[in-house]
């Protein structure tokens, strides 16, 4: 042990987005972050991971506040951490693809209003959907000093996702610029001595930093991180525990104290974590009274590890059913939803493609007959719009669904022309900031919303300065 050399783990904090994104569907304000913000940026995290993912859609549809406002915030709190971003490339945070003259100026925006870290995905894990958004950060980096690209590989299982296939994926990361690579298990699929090897052959393939990031859902994660850091990965993302464990990450101050004494050991000061945890579980227990935070995601889901499908996808797929009062179909969807993954060649299951699959799923099951009817989405997937899907899809199926229509071998964002001009065009009466056009390209309907909500609510505190001094502010 004197001979011991240090590697201690860096630790990435998912409180302020991920963990209430996957425990309370991203409803944690803004104000009452900040108190707290000051004592977190002492604990010495890798970073902070606080934004994009559902948080911009949530500020502004049901939290009515402004996310670049939050980022300000946010960044002023924290004086020394690095700050993170989910990016789910070339759809941003959006539900659509972009072309890449908004793709770049969001980069730019998050960058300079206080995003260090942009970790950024694709559902199918086509890496041609990623470069535009690494070569924007790396554009801005050698501007602005500050910038860093990480690309995360959506983990899931499958025929074709062998070792090789990452170790492979870890290599050309390297290759387009990245600055670090993300393991990204939204489902919680990795089990321990999987993580052993997959980490393990990865790292064998790059020279890159190599983060974990897992959910709790199967129960398994906090034993995946031990190996996973055992075979050298770099940084795991975990959350402070009100808010951890269920659908979201592995305690902090659980790995803390796991690692504590060894040749990992963070150096955190658990007192100080404790503070941290006191102001959050207050929160907790609002939430569980009110019924926001439902016990029922805070158990061991199983199901997961045996269907492969994300926890969230179960949910959404049996509030579909509960509509159309066909919940005794749920097995029924339960066997098609693999099937409906073979047919579009595989993907991961992951925003957008878990909802697309799920979503086609129910429709061939409940219909009677499979792709009686497709979703748009499905169309797009088998048009090649969504990228190239790790095995072929199913040729039967394009024969149905979409017979004789081209199909696009292309990255599909070369297809659109730049749109930043015609968005600014369209939203010019709304703008008080740049950052303005940005939240109406990624949701027009919302930000238009949110921003006839702003100037009512500036009109009305012009007006009455009574308002004001109650202290009273937007719910
Ligand atoms: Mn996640």
């Amino acid at each position: 042990m004197s001979e011991q050399v240090k590697k201690p783990i860096k630790i990435t904090e998912t409180i302020l987005r991920d963990a209430h994104q996957s425990l309370i569907a991203t409803r944690m304000p803004t104000d009452f972050m900040l108190p707290i913000l000051e004592k977190m940026d002492k604990v010495g995290y890798h970073s902070v991971e606080c934004w994009g993912g559902a948080t911009f859609d949530a500020s502004l549809r049901f939290l009515k506040e402004d996310p670049w406002d939050r980022l300000r915030k946010i960044r002023d709190g924290f004086k020394n951490t690095k700050l993170q971003m989910l990016f789910r490339g070339q759809n941003i945070l959006g539900y659509r693809p972009y072309a890449d003259d908004v793709v770049e100026y969001f980069v730019q925006k998050s960058i300079s209003n206080g995003i260090d870290i942009i970790r950024i995905f694709d559902c199918l894990n086509d890496l041609r959907n990623l470069q535009a958004t690494v070569d924007a950060t790396n554009k801005f980096k050698a501007q602005e000093g500050r910038g860093h690209a990480q690309i995360a590989l959506s983990y899931t299982l499958g025929d074709a996702y062998t070792l090789e296939y990452w170790a492979d994926m870890a290599k050309k990361i390297e290759e387009m610029g990245a600055d670090s690579i993300c393991i990204k298990d939204m489902a919680g699929l990795l089990v321990p001595y999987k993580a052993t090897e997959l980490v393990s052959a990865m790292k064998s393939q790059t020279k890159l930093p190599i983060q974990l990031h897992t959910h709790y859902t199967s129960g398994v994660a906090s034993m995946t991180y031990l190996k996973a850091v055992e075979a050298g990965v770099d940084v795991i993302d975990t959350a402070m525990s009100p808010f951890a464990l269920g659908t979201s990450q592995p305690a902090t101050e659980v790995m803390v104290e796991t690692f504590k004494g060894t040749e990992y050991d963070t150096g955190f000061d658990q007192n100080l974590l404790a503070e941290i945890a006191d102001y959050f579980r207050p929160y907790r227990d609002e939430c569980l009274a009110s019924g926001l935070l439902n016990p029922k995601v805070m158990g061991v889901d199983i199901k997961t590890l045996l269907y492969q499908v994300p926890g969230g996808m179960l949910s959404n797929m049996v509030s579909q059913l509960k509509e159309q009062n066909a919940e005794d179909k749920y097995y029924d969807v339960l066997k098609e939803i693999p099937e409906v993954r073979k047919d579009l060649g595989e993907p991961p299951l992951v925003t957008p493609s878990s909802q697309i699959v799920g979503t086609q799923a129910v429709f061939n099951v409940l219909l009677g007959e499979r792709y009686k009817m497709a979703t748009k989405e499905t169309k797009a997937v088998l048009r090649g719009e969504y990228g190239q899907t790790v095995k072929p899809m199913s040729q039967e199926v394009i024969d149905k669904v979409i017979p004789g229509e081209e199909r696009i071998t292309c990255r599909f964002a070369d297809t659109i022309p730049n749109e930043l001009d015609k968005l600014e065009s369209e939203m010019k009466e709304w703008k008080q900031q740049d950052e303005d056009v940005l939240s109406y390209a990624l949701f027009p309907q919302v930000a238009t919303d949110y921003f006839k909500y702003r100037q009512a609510q500036q009109e009305k505190v012009d007006m009455t300065v009574a308002d004001g001094k109650n202290g009273a502010y937007p719910v």
